[in-house]
């Protein structure tokens, strides 16, 4: 491996427009749900970092917020994650969907890729949506908008070139050393992640803005002696009383739906039964609020 001297690695940044399926993905490519997902915009908050590891190389993926314009102080701080991600990338992956026209959301990422000075390979994602020739379309129409290392065209829900982007990216890097040990899928904690499951559900199963202005906490997260269960207790945080009433549903009929989906998801990641006890809490305005912010795990920490 490392010996023939050509192994090699590097900071992969997977940055696009909300909802594009950055976060699909990086959980693709890995081969592991790690980040969440869903179809409504704004799902990703702060940068997730995972590893990908093979004998030629190793490859750190950052997966960033949609780029959006901010609205509050959360919105500020998601903008930093993508600039931060950015600045800290070897290559940039630009997630777009096959469309007939640049947007101008589009054109002002390229405009700041193209300042940032970095390598870009566009992948263009959900081909599986679109005929061969509007894809085709696509590559042409985006060819001329910056000069790209590659374009890609993939499918991350059907695993379509799955291979062919992580060969180009790991040949796209430079000869370098491993980062991470080869058993390294993440550092985010069993804690970070379970909280993040609980936010994909209210984001899945609640409408609107609500699940925009929804935090999650772990409060305690505890394994019984016998080794056979764990019991988890978190708290949903929303902005208002009335999305409180939402949250918890018509005789708790909606928390209770949040909390089974949640449930199996973490059943599959820690592998152990899970005993999941869900509170709701109102904290008014917390996205504005820089202490609560951090609380909930949005600020700077990398
Ligand atoms: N049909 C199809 N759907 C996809 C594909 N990739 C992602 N999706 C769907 O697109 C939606 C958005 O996916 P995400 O991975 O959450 O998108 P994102 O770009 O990370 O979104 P933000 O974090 O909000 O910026 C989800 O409903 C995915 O299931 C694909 O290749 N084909
Ligand atoms: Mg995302």
């Amino acid at each position: 491996m490392q010996e023939n001297n050509s192994f090699r690695s590097g900071f992969v940044a997977m940055i696009g427009r909300p909802n594009v399926g950055k976060s699909t993905l990086m959980n693709m490519l890995i081969g592991q749900k790690i980040a969440i997902m869903s179809s409504k915009a704004q799902t990703t908050r702060r940068r997730i970092e995972t590893v990908y590891t093979c004998d030629e190389g190793q490859v750190v993926f950052l997966d960033t917020p949609g780029m959006n314009r901010s609205r509050n102080k959360l919105g500020d701080f998601m903008i930093n994650e993508v600039t931060a991600g950015i600045a800290d990338a070897d290559i940039v992956l630009w997630i777009v969907e096959p469309s007939d026209r640049v947007s101008q959301g589009e054109q002002e990422i390229a405009e700041r890729l193209k300042n940032s000075g970095k390598k870009v390979i566009l992948v263009i994602n959900k081909v599986d949506l679109f005929t061969d020739e509007e894809v085709f379309k696509a590559i042409d129409m985006y060819k001329n908008v910056l000069d790209f290392l590659e374009i890609v065209p993939v499918s991350a829900a059907k695993e379509k070139n799955r291979d062919e982007l992580l060969k180009v990216l790991i040949s796209s890097l430079p000869e370098g050393p491993m980062y991470y040990d080869e058993e390294t899928v993440t550092e985010e904690t069993e804690r970070e992640i379970c909280a993040e499951l609980i936010r994909e559900q209210a984001l899945q199963k609640l409408d609107k803005e609500i699940p925009h202005g929804i935090a999650v906490e772990i409060d305690t997260m505890k394994e019984r002696p016998d080794g056979r269960l764990i019991d988890i207790e978190a708290t949903i945080i929303c902005e208002r009383d009335s999305h409180k009433g939402i949250i918890i549903g018509k005789g708790g009929a909606m928390l209770k739906r949040i909390g089974t989906g949640a449930r199996i998801e973490m059943e599959k990641l820690l592998e152990i039964k899970v005993n999941l006890k869900l509170f709701v809490k109102v904290r008014r305005d917390w996205r504005d609020n820089q202490n609560m912010l951090k609380n909930f795990g949005y600020s700077d920490k990398k």
